[in-house]
Formats: structure tokens, C-alpha cells, sequence
């Protein structure tokens, strides 16, 4: 059904001039800047300065003194090549800037100077809206379709801090989540999938706003695209409304007033509008995409504006005021009330108070690790994915807001929370910590991302395979500095009969290409218990856990090293009785323990050698240059490194001379043990590979 809106009330003259002359003052901003830059989209903005003026003026809860304010309501611009349109409000709105620390700083989020510099080194306006380099810019988009999918995760956590926070007299959690967004973020299927589950989950307090201007950089939408999108989201249950004219600020208000009232589902806004709006010659898609209107154009339009066609950069009297008195005022008080009630909250609910301080700051509570298992050697061992299971409920049950799931493989991944209490997140339970994505794993990635950006602690799951389906995801955590957590496990050919289809080859070497981003591979349960002591101190960097799906054997800790030395990235796990080897063994996850079988022949046959276990390079990389030489001593050359994937990067730790066993194809349907002896991961070809190693030294 589309929804039938309550009526606005008639605005004056006076209201009238000063609304147009915001909007005109965001326009030509967009303009100027693109113009400077000579790069960029000024249409965009241009086209949806009405939409977005009347989203924040009129309705978003937002102090721009305090632009990390737990309870504020999140924009996000999907369509992030109009960032223009987002540095010309946070500018206007005179949003204050935060650090890193998140404490105030003297300056504001976007200067006018920034707005000059827009799209230049070390000006806070770059191309695409930045998390963390930008205050204000709640998360990092330009991939079309991944703002849309984040606001989900963001919605997803407004609903579940609602449920967990607030109490009789206290809401201290109950803000909405906008997005503003396009063509293009609805071609993707990205948007789809999260649309879908936003649905499912009838996130109420989800708005999109859809510019349904029907023009993309090729041309026309009819060249690719003729969803009857209203249609699309009525079936995937979303409340559908309609502004056919994206200049209507009554129509738009109206629409708004609906999200507001609708309590069952999320709402889209579909505003018909056209690029470029308010340029009264250039409608060519040209000018609207990355190209600058051209300064004849520009004077054209701003007379058509009233405005100065002299003036560049210019904002009117009176306009930085309009929107401190609106979306100012409305966002200082809310926040100042929210603020007392926080004082008030610690007195009555001083548990939840500092529970809430804890995960805003991303702390970890006291004696949340007291329950971490420790495993006995044993020969048999344990899956690093069942290890990972147990030791994620031991954290769990103490870091309540630690929650996550898997995208339909939880049973596989070990993922799941089983103690008492633990439910579904669901429609009745919104506080529910166990998640089911369905087969999603693109927009789980992204979901991931808008739950850690609202402070949860978010875990996402799946095979390591499909983490090709979860990269866009996991390249925005890693761009954005946030600690998502990424579970992936059947890491390897060890996973068998499944196949090729199904056997990761490429995965780990292109993870570990992606900067900012960490990869795990531990070899027994033990080191998974470190991993996990590891995960928890992140504060800026996601992770990839990667986990086998067979039973990896339990090293007995009194004959070889600690496990905690995977604090290190890389440790010493085996050594030559002299601490003097001939050879080094270098590995990770379930090859290692094929290097200490390989480790033990040699001895006997009286070859010294060394095992580094390795589970995760990034993390060794940051230790110091000794500590590395004392792991890899630069002088031993022959080194032979073992790992169940694509050998690309380990010429690195095995130079020149040194030999990796590796895949160097896709791998084959078959029972694991068949696979090893095919493709060389086998005992006697680890010795025989140490042997050539040492005679060619
Ligand atoms: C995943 C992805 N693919 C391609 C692009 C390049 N791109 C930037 S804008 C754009 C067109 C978007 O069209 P629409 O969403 O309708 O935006 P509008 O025309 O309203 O600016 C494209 C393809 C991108 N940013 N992200």
C-alpha cells in the first residue's frame, strides 16, 4: 500500500525566502567547490539540497556541538559521489569537529577553507564522504549500495540498544536512521539483499530516501533499469511513499511525518527529482557526473538563484543562523536533556550506565577474560572452528554487547551463543545476540560495519571462501579503522569433499593485501584462545579469523612453546636444541602441526630445525625489527614455508632461496587425507623440500 500522509501546515513568506535561500546556499557551495575542484558532481547536490534540507532543519536529531552523541540520529549519504551535498550541511550546521579520542576539538568538522579545498590532499572535504577523517560523516561511503546496507546494521543497533538500555523513565536509546541514496545503490544487489533483511526484520526506524532521477553516467536508467522499485519494496515489506517533486518541502515534510509514524516496517521515500536542478540550460548527464558545470553555466544559474554571479563560496546572512535556531537548537536541547537523564541513569542503573560508557568508548569490562579456556594436549585435538566456539561464549557471556552471526552457516561456523538467556535477534527480540543474516553475506559484511559503528561489537561468519562475497565489507572496515570481526572458517583444502567450489586457494594472500586489515590462522586450540585475547584488544583494526574445519591436533605445551606468542604475530613454537637450526619451517594454522611432525623426523635423522607457527603476519610485521630477526634470524637462508593456499607473499618471509609448499591451482573433490598427499602436504614432502633447502645453501 502506498501510505497516505497527514497534511503540513501552509508555511509563511518569509518562510518560504529564508528555506530557499538554504537551499540555494547548499547548491551553489556544491557548485563552487566542483568548479574549483574541476572535479566531482555538482547535479546531485544541486538536485537534492531540498531534500536534505528538509531532512535536517525540520527532523533530524542532531547537535552539531557533539557530533558522536550516542542518541542522535544517523545520516548517512549512500550516493556518495554527492558529498558535496553533505560538506555544505555539516558546514552550515556548523557541526563541530572530534578526534580519535573522541574529545571536542576547536574547529569545525568542515570549514569554508575545507569546502575550497574540497576534493585536495588534507582537506576534509575528499572526494567521497570519509568516516573518521570527517566528524559528522557517520560512515564511509562511494561503493554504491553500501550505505543503504550499513544504515541497516545501524538500525539494527538503535533497535537492540533500545531493548537492552532503556528503562522505566529512561530512554536513553530511540534514534533513526536515514539514508539518502540512488539509481545506482538501487541497481546494486548489495542493496537488495540488505533491503530484503531490513524488511524481515521490519526495522521501523530505517527511512531511505530514494532520488529516483532515473539518470546514471551512461545516460537514461531505461538503457539498464526498469524495476518498479516501489513495488520491489512493497514485496520485501517495506512502507512505501512518494514526493513526486523533489523541490516540495511540504510533500517532503509529509513523507517524513510518515517514516515517523510508521511503526511495523522500514520506510522508503521514493522523491522524483532531476539532476542538475535549478541549472536551467545544462541537463546532459555529462555535467551532472564528475564534470563541473563550467563558470558561464554557473552565473547563468545563480541568477537564476538571485544570487550575486560575482559571489563564489558565498553564504548569505542569516543562513548559518536559520540552521542554528532549526536543527541546532533541536539537536542542543534533546542532547542536554539526554545528558541529565544520563546523570540520573548512573545513579539508578549504575551497571547499565557504565556498560553503556564502556561500549561507547570501545573498553573492555573488567574481567572479561577470567573464563577463557585453555585446552589439554591432546593428539586427536579439536576443529579451530569448535575451539572458536567455545571460547567466544566464554567472552560472550561477559561483553554483552559482543554479538554476531553467520550468514546461514552458523551450525558450520561455530558461532552461535548457547548459554542461558541467549535468544534470536528477531522482531520480538530485539535483544536478541545470535543473528541470522540468510545467505547474505554481502550486505552482512556491510550490516557488520553499521553495528560496529554503533559501538556493538559485531561478529559475521562464513566460509573462507565466501569471504569473496563479504570484500566490499571488509575493505570499508579496513578503510574506516573499525574492529569488525570476520569468522571464517573451512580455510583450506582440509575441507575436502566439498571441492574445488568450495576450497579457498587465492583468499588468505588477497585478505592480506588489504591495508589495515588482520588476518589469524591459528594452528590448535590453544592459539585460537590467543587469537581471541588478540581480537579483543582491537580497537581500530577488523580481523579475519581463519579457522579449519577438521580436527587439528593439540600441541602439549610443555614440549613446545607457549601459545601466547601469538601476541606476536609469529613465534618460535619448536627449535633446535641449541637454538642454532640449520633450517627454518615457517606455517600457519593446520600445517604447522604438519611442520612439527616434519620438525621431529628431522631430529632424529639429526637435521636442526626450527617451527615458527604464524598465524598472523600483520601482527608480526608490527613488532620490533630484533624481535623479527630473532624469529627469522636474517642468516638462516634455507627456509621452507608450508601453507594450504596460494604461496603468493611468502616470498617474503622465505626470500630468494627459500622454498613454499602452496597451492599453485584450484583444488580437487576428495577425502582430506587423498588431498594432502596430492598436492604435497605431506611429511616426506616437507623433509625432502628441508633437504634440498640445506644442500643448496
Ligand atoms: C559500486 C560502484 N560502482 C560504480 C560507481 C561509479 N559511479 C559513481 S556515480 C554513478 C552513477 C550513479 O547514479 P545514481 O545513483 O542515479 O546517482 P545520480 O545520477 O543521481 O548522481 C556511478 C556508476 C560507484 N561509485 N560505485
Amino acid at each position: 500500500m502506498i501510505a497516505q500522509t497527514p497534511i503540513a501546515q501552509t508555511p509563511t513568506d518569509e518562510q518560504i525566502q529564508i528555506d530557499d535561500l538554504c537551499i540555494n546556499t547548499i547548491r551553489t557551495l556544491s557548485m563552487d567547490a566542483v568548479q574549483q575542484a574541476n572535479s566531482g558532481h555538482p547535479g546531485t547536490p544541486m538536485a537534492l539540497a531540498p531534500v536534505a534540507y528538509c531532512l535536517w532543519q525540520r527532523f533530524l536529531r542532531f547537535d552539531p556541538n557533539d557530533p558522536i552523541w550516542a542518541n542522535r540520529d544517523r545520516f548517512i549519504l549512500s550516493n556518495g559521489h554527492a558529498s558535496m551535498l553533505l560538506y555544505s550541511l555539516l558546514h552550515l550546521c556548523s557541526v563541530k569537529a572530534v578526534n580519535a579520542q573522541y574529545e571536542q576539538v576547536a574547529r569545525l568538522a568542515v570549514t569554508l577553507d575545507d569546502i575550497k579545498h574540497f576534493r585536495e590532499l588534507d582537506s576534509k572535504c575528499p572526494g567521497h564522504p570519509e568516516y573518521r577523517w570527517t566528524s559528522g560523516v557517520e560512515t564511509t561511503t562511494g561503493p554504491l549500495g553500501q550505505g543503504v546496507a550499513t544504515s541497516v546494521g545501524m538500525a539494527i543497533s538503535s533497535l537492540w540498544l533500545r531493548k537492552y538500555f532503556n528503562r522505566p523513565d529512561f530512554e536513553m536509546f530511540n534514534y533513526n536512521v536515514y539514508a539518502l541514496c540512488g539509481d545506482g545503490d538501487m541497481m546494486e544487489g548489495l542493496s537488495n539483499e540488505a533491503a530484503s533483511l531490513a524488511g524481515h526484520f521490519k526495522l521501523s526506524n530505517l527511512c531511505w530516501i530514494y532520488d529516483n532521477n532515473r539518470i546514471t553516467i551512461e545516460g537514461h536508467t531505461d538503457l539498464t533499469f526498469n524495476d518498479d522499485v516501489a513495488t520491489r519494496f512493497i514485496a520485501y515489506g517495506w512502507n512505501i511513499t512518494r514526493v513526486g517533486d523533489a523541490n516540495d518541502l511540504e510533500m517532503l515534510e509529509r513523507a517524513f511525518n510518515t517514516f515517523q509514524e510508521t511503526s511495523d516496517r522500514p520506510t522508503l521515500i521514493i522523491v522524483d527529482s532531476h539532476i542538475g536542478y535549478g541549472s536551467p540550460h545544462k541537463q546532459d548527464t555529462s555535467a551532472a557526473h564528475g564534470e563541473p558545470l563550467g563558470e558561464a553555466e554557473i552565473r547563468l544559474t545563480k541568477r537564476n538563484y538571485g544570487w550575486s554571479e560575482d559571489a563564489k563560496f558565498l553564504i548569505p546572512d542569516g543562513v548559518r543562523e536559520h540552521f542554528q535556531a532549526g536543527m541546532g537548537q533541536r539537536g542542543v536541547t534533546l542532547r542536554e536533556a539526554w545528558m541529565q537523564q544520563f546523570e540520573q541513569y548512573q545513579i539508578q542503573h549504575p551497571d547499565l550506565a557504565l556498560q553503556l560508557y564502556q561500549m561507547q568508548h570501545r573498553q573492555l569490562p573488567d574481567g572479561w577474560d577470567q573464563n577463557l579456556p585453555t585446552f589439554p594436549a591432546d593428539i586427536k585435538g579439536m576443529a579451530g572452528r569448535e575451539a572458536s566456539g567455545q571460547v567466544l561464549n566464554a567472552i560472550a557471556k561477559q561483553i554483552p554487547w559482543l554479538m554476531g552471526g553467520s550468514a546461514d552457516l552458523a551450525p558450520s561456523t561455530k558461532t552461535r551463543l548457547t548459554f542461558a538467556g541467549m535468544k534470536d535477534f528477531s522482531t520480538d527480540n530485539r535483544d536478541g545476540r545470535n543473528f541470522h543474516f540468510g545467505i547474505r553475506e554481502n550486505a552482512m559484511a556491510s550490516i557488520l560495519n553499521g553495528m560496529s559503528l554503533s559501538k556493538i561489537r559485531p561478529y559475521g561468519s562464513s566460509f573462507l571462501i565466501f569471504s569473496d562475497y563479504c570484500r566490499p565489507g571488509i575493505r570499508l572496515s579496513a578503510l574506516m579503522e573499525i574492529p569488525v570481526i570476520y569468522i571464517f572458517t573451512h580455510d583450506s583444502i582440509g575441507l575436502g569433499q566439498d571441492g574445488p567450489t568450495h576450497q579457498p586457494i587465492e583468499q588468505l594472500g588477497s585478505l592480506r593485501g588489504i591495508p589495515g586489515l588482520m588476518v589469524m590462522r591459528p594452528a590448535d586450540a590453544n592459539e585460537v584462545t590467543q587469537a581471541w585475547r588478540v581480537i579483543m584488544n582491537l580497537r581500530h583494526e577488523p580481523i579475519c579469523l581463519v579457522l579449519s574445519r577438521q580436527d587439528l591436533p593439540t600441541f602439549d605445551r610443555t614440549k613446545y612453546s607457549p601459545a601466547s606468542g601469538v601476541s606476536q604475530g609469529a613465534y618460535v613454537l619448536a627449535d633446535a636444541d641449541d637454538s642454532q637450526p640449520d633450517v627454518l619451517l615457517l606455517a600457519t594454522g593446520s600445517e604447522v602441526y604438519l611442520c612439527i611432525n616434519a620438525y621431529e623426523q628431522l631430529k632424529t635423522e639429526g637435521i636442526k630445525a626450527r617451527v615458527v607457527s604464524m598465524p598472523s603476519w600483520e601482527l608480526f610485521e608490527q613488532q620490533s625489527q630484533a624481535y623479527r630477526d630473532s624469529v627469522i634470524p636474517p642468516q638462516i637462508t634455507a627456509r621452507v614455508s608450508v601453507e594450504q593456499a596460494a604461496t603468493f607473499g611468502w616470498e617474503r618471509y622465505v626470500g630468494h632461496q627459500g622454498h613454499s609448499i602452496g597451492m599453485k591451482t584450484f583444488g580437487a573433490s576428495a577425502p582430506l587425507k587423498e588431498l594432502q598427499k596430492k598436492f604435497g602436504f605431506t611429511v616426506e614432502n616437507i623433509v625432502s623440500a628441508v633437504k634440498i633447502q640445506i644442500a643448496n645453501r
